[in-house]
């Protein structure tokens, strides 16, 4: 496996001062490491496509070799401003891109991944080559300095971004680990916040729940009461549960209930423009102040008072809670306004470790879903 402290150094001996990206549970290790001890030139990204934008900036004003990391699912976040600004037959801009291979294809076969993983992680390497990105693959027997510096050499030549394409289990873990985030005491976890909020909510209200750990948490609890069927896993697309939830509240008449992250909500936070217009929206943010299901790593978005802009930017109730007490006051006259509305729960990071995936099929829970909305299914 190939040292944290090994990457560090290589980057700071090419001159590496600018890094930005968005957290991937496949290098949760490296994107600690650059949160803490490259403060001052790690900035973390609302989306990918934020952080191609920032890079290209950065390289605007210093003329030097940008970085920026994502998870390949945050490859369709990055297309535009790579095909149409940073690309050779626009701006010619370099940069280096490293970029965690879910789903990865090893001697043409799928490694098991999660279902939200499969089709991207077998188009990933065909997407670079349309993009015309150069990409290596990292692995953990691969000598780092070599291909780093080889792709940074092939980057300033051509003028235009290379990629390391980075396959599970590459990273060893850094030398020394320090928690980033400062624990915040007499708070609710997430799923304890989870559980409150949804034993109040009537069974014929329809739910879509964000990518990461709530919505396995959320299956887990629908699975005992048998509900699973009033529920739609945003299990990808990081950022559109709110979305797809205004979708579904557009055509019914019952409030409808979007369970979201801080990390997720921040992806895509113009949708808020449109699901505050929508009355039976009811947009819960679980704010952990993390990217908790990949690392823990701080979002961009940190300290931020969401209710506030949500509030700003349409909603017609919004609160912020941090206790039962609040929580369970603010559902009650959530359930009972005629308006949008919009609650952020503030609560710690952290999962169980025995924490259950989704068994059946997307298919199935689809259909499950279509037929609790009184649609046909196929
Ligand atoms: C476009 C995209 N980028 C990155 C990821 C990887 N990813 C999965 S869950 C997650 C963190 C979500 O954070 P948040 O919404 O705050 O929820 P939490 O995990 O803290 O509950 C990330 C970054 C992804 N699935 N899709």
């Amino acid at each position: 496996m190939i040292k944290i402290d090994e990457i560090t150094k290589v980057l700071r001996n090419n001159n590496i001062e600018f890094i930005s990206g968005v957290p991937d549970s496949i290098f949760k290790d490296l994107c600690l490491e650059f949160e803490n001890n490259f403060k001052s030139k790690h900035i973390v990204a609302a989306n990918e496509g934020s952080s191609i934008g920032l890079a290209i900036g950065y390289h605007l004003a210093s003329n030097k070799i940008p970085i920026v990391y994502l998870q390949n699912s945050g490859l369709g976040n990055i297309i535009n401003p790579i095909t149409s600004l940073a690309s050779s037959r626009v701006y010619k801009i370099p940069m280096i891109l490293i970029i965690g291979w879910r789903g990865e294809i090893i001697r043409k076969k799928q490694l098991t991944d999660e279902p939200q993983h499969k089709d991207q992680g077998m188009i990933t390497q065909k997407m670079l080559e349309t993009m015309n990105v150069k990409y290596k693959i990292l692995d953990k027997k691969s000598n780092f300095k070599k291909i780093f510096s080889n792709l940074k050499t092939d980057a300033i030549k051509s003028s235009r971004p290379v990629a390391l394409l980075v396959r599970k289990n590459t990273f060893d873990k850094p030398s020394s680990k320090k928690k980033i985030i400062p624990k915040k005491n007499n708070l609710f976890s997430r799923e304890e916040a989870l559980l409150t909020l949804i034993k109040r909510v009537p069974k014929k209200i329809p739910k879509i729940s964000t990518t990461g750990m709530l919505s396995r948490e959320l299956n887990e609890f629908n699975l005992k009461n048998k509900l699973e069927k009033n529920t739609f896993m945003c299990v990808g697309g990081m950022g559109h549960a709110i979305s797809i939830a205004t979708g579904v509240a557009f055509k019914k008449k019952s409030k409808v209930l979007c369970l979201d992250g801080d990390g997720a909500i921040t992806m895509h936070l113009g949708a808020l423009s449109t699901s505050s217009k929508i009355n039976n929206i009811i947009h819960v943010v679980f704010n952990n102040d993390s990217h908790d299901s990949v690392g823990g790593q701080r979002t961009a978005s940190s300290g931020t008072d969401y209710y506030k802009v949500a509030k700003l930017m349409g909603y017609k109730y919004s609160k912020r809670v941090k206790n039962k007490k609040g929580l369970n006051s603010a559902i009650i006259e959530i359930l009972k306004n005629k308006h949008s509305s919009f609650l952020e729960i503030i609560c710690t990071k952290g999962s169980r470790s025995n924490l259950s995936r989704p068994k059946k099929s997307m298919i199935d829970y689809k259909k499950m879903f279509k037929n609790f909305l009184k649609y046909e299914t196929r």
